[in-house]
């Protein structure tokens, strides 16, 4: 804090006596009878001159930040829609440096080539339709360029994935991702929040909808009501006491829930076993294990506050947002242990990470991807790294 404020004082003390000096000169040049703008030649060469040293040096750290931290950011794509992205970013790249290098140097090499000189009278140039016109129409040729070949790669992304793509569903909460592989038949059992529940007896923490944990729902919502109602009833007699705020919070709650529990009655009339049938191969892993070569459609959802899936090596990434259901398409192109040989890193690990800020753990929001084979894949499923989604009984005499 002291040595903070000794800077402070040091940088506004060096100002003032910049200004001072600055006067002083002011003054002697009055004194010698010169006018401020009279400047000697040599000084003027001199700075025409250092234009061209500002111009190497730029250019020059320019160079030696690319050699040096060019390779610092994310490894080779590894998907197929990476490759593409990748290709625009470097076709960007190499506009804007030639843009960068070409007008940078122009601005100083004519700084210095038309500096002042006693001989040589400034032309007068106001005006050119046909300069206009080239710096009009190049720059917004050069944009449409840009613009048509990301629009053609956007398309590509949020096109429809190919038949054969595996659906896997992503499922993000405060702070954490659940994968659900739709199984055999290659399609999600249905979902609703309303019956999202960590119930002891029957967890359901994606939603799932089977005939049995609508069931359970009733049964676990039956009991809270029930549970609330008498605390309301003894409150009433004056068996029980709460704060006023708690009082309150639990009459409206407990609306909240019956009117939640009407909805999951209707529910009961609309699902059949046909809907078990398409959940009942459905499983849940907290690794994502990918098969290399294999299309892969994800469906993103998200628990609570608006999450983004974001898959830096293969350069996907899109939100998940409660009550709606956004999709993304991967197709991995290297094993994990190909990428740890392309990059030269035995420790390399894909990654699936949240992407916005979604709270305070936030940044621990992460899960391990693996790219393997279709025979690892099997063996990992083998090796107890999933759960059947619907592993529970019916409860009894209901
Ligand atoms: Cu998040």
């Amino acid at each position: 804090m002291e040595m903070k404020l000794i800077v402070l004082v040091v940088i506004v003390l060096v100002a003032i006596a910049v200004a001072q000096l600055m006067r002083v000169y002011e003054l002697t040049a009055k004194i010698r009878n010169r006018r401020e703008e009279d400047i000697d030649l040599r000084v003027n060469n001199l700075n025409a001159g250092m234009m061209i040293l500002f111009l190497a040096v730029f250019f020059g750290t320019a160079v030696y930040m690319l050699a040096k931290y060019g390779n610092g950011m994310l490894p080779e794509a590894a998907s197929e829609l990476g490759r593409d992205i990748d290709w625009l970013f470097n076709i960007n790249w190499i506009i804007v440096f030639a843009v960068f290098f070409a007008t940078n140097a122009i601005l100083f090499i004519f700084a210095y080539k038309y500096a002042y000189h006693p001989d040589r009278k400034a032309y007068f140039f106001p005006h050119d339709n046909r300069l206009e016109m080239i710096w009009t129409v190049v720059p917004a040729a050069t944009l449409a360029v840009i613009i048509i070949l990301g629009l053609m790669t956007w398309n590509k992304i949020t096109g429809k994935a190919s038949d054969d793509a595996v659906v896997v569903e992503l499922y993000a909460e405060q702070f954490s991702w659940t994968a659900r592989y739709s199984g055999e038949d290659n399609k999600l059992g249905y979902s609703d929040y309303k019956l999202v529940t960590t119930f002891a007896e029957n967890p359901n923490p994606l939603g799932v909808i089977t005939t049995s944990n609508i069931e359970w729902r009733l049964k676990e919502l039956d009991l809270t009501i029930d549970g609330m109602y008498a605390d309301i009833d003894a409150e009433d007699k004056n068996q029980k006491a709460f704060s006023k705020a708690a009082s309150e919070k639990m009459r409206s709650k407990v609306e909240k829930l019956e009117r939640i529990r009407e909805r999951v009655v209707i529910m009961k009339e609309m699902y059949t076993d046909s809907t078990d049938l398409i959940a009942a191969d459905d499983y849940t892993a907290k690794e994502l294990f990918l098969i290399k070569d294999q299309e892969y459609q994800f469906i993103l959802r998200s628990r609570d506050v608006i999450h983004s899936a974001y898959f830096p090596h293969f350069r996907a990434q899109m939100n998940c947002v409660p009550g709606q259901r956004t999709k993304l398409k991967v197709k991995p192109i290297y094993t994990t242990s190909e990428m740890r040989e392309r990059t030269g890193n035995p420790e390399f690990n894909f990654i699936l990470m949240c992407n916005k800020i979604c709270g305070e753990s936030h940044s621990n929001m992460k899960m391990s991807v693996v790219v393997g084979t279709a025979e690892e894949f099997i063996a990992w499923k083998e090796a107890g790294n999933t759960n059947l989604v619907v592993a529970h009984e019916v409860p009894a005499g209901e």
